[in-house]
């Protein structure tokens, strides 16, 4: 490998498909998508923009789940796989330790789940209703049973809030997106740095929207996987059409030390919706991906994400072929 992957974990049973013959993407499909359909659940509605990572030998998850009352709630399951997957039934129920987190806390909806591993933990981040206005939402679990939800980090309005995975001169970092309480037609990424995962500042501008494919806005997506280039972040970018939003997604290298810093970014889409169940849903045309595993002893990236806001896709890539494929059509 010319790339290497940096304090990854070794995946040896990671989900892949080698690339078709007839396929010269440097993302490919996995041929069996979706790997979750919108019916998994007796409650569900759909299931999309999920977080899954690697679990005690298997895989565990936490579900974007819109329920039959379209509520928009959080799931945890499981896989020894990573491709077929058990969701619980019940949502997860988070506890509130802190008498303080029990006042703001109140349960209204939560959706677009990421999930880290930091040191002894597996964080959550999502985005959480306080005051019914959408923030970045945060718990910690060490076995996908118990949840521990701690403070908000921010003021709404705020989306796409994703943690790396390790601290970086003894402060936990986070990208987010601010927003507005509707459909927010804008939006750059941001960094954030904490000493305790609870005081948020330090905030740096990381990029707005810059090609057209992402034109209107873009968001963080799975955790960032540190590699010899430096932090390869996947991320949306949304078109707007005459026919409504189109999300795409791509990827960029961040600086290793000064993840503010955008060493190359992808001028082209890596994944939009083309095929059916991507172009064709509860919102149509919309590839929305939230979590990425990545296997440190060859490189292979299996990435999940959301189709048409109805199910959960996969798609494969590696970190050599995805590094140079940025490099080499980077905007910067
Ligand atoms: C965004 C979020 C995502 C969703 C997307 C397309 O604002 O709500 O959960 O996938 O819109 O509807």
């Amino acid at each position: 490998m010319k790339v290497q992957i940096l304090n990854g974990q070794s995946i040896p049973n990671i989900p892949w498909q080698d690339r078709p013959e007839n396929c010269t993407d440097v993302v490919w499909r996995y041929d069996s998508n979706p790997v979750i359909k919108r019916d998994a659940l007796k409650c569900s509605n759909s299931i999309f923009n999920s977080a899954v990572v690697p679990f005690e030998g298997g895989f565990a998850g936490v579900f974007r789940v819109d329920d039959k009352h379209r509520a928009m709630e959080l799931h945890a399951g499981f896989s020894d796989d990573g491709i077929n997957w058990k969701i619980n039934e019940e949502r997860i129920e988070f506890v509130q330790q802190d008498p303080s987190t029990q006042q703001v806390n109140k349960w209204l909806y939560g959706y677009d789940p990421r999930v880290c591993f930091i040191e002894d933990r597996y964080w959550v981040t999502w985005c959480n209703a306080y005051n019914g206005q959408p923030t970045i939402g945060v718990a910690y679990t060490y076995d996908f049973k118990t949840f521990t939800q701690c403070e908000n980090a921010f003021l709404p309005f705020n989306r796409n809030g994703v943690l790396f995975p390790r601290k970086i001169d003894g402060k936990y970092l986070m990208l987010s997106r601010p927003s507005d309480s509707g459909h927010t037609p804008f939006g750059d990424i941001y960094l954030s740095q904490s000493p305790d995962m609870k005081y948020w500042g330090e905030h740096r501008h990381v990029m707005a929207p810059f090609m057209p494919w992402e034109s209107k806005k873009i968001g963080a997506g799975p955790i960032p996987i540190e590699t010899s280039e430096g932090w390869l972040c996947f991320y949306h970018g949304v078109l707007e059409s005459c026919n409504g939003f189109v999300y795409s997604f791509s990827a960029c290298i961040l600086d290793a030390q000064q993840p503010w810093k955008v060493k190359y970014r992808c001028a082209e889409y890596l994944i939009n919706p083309r095929e059916i169940y991507e172009c064709v849903g509860d919102v149509p045309n919309v590839t929305f991906p939230c979590a990425a595993l990545c296997d440190k002893d060859t490189g292979k990236i299996a990435i999940y994400y959301g189709c048409a806001d109805t199910v959960v896709g996969l798609c494969f890539t590696t970190a050599d072929e995805v590094v140079e494929y940025i490099k080499e059509h980077s905007s910067i």
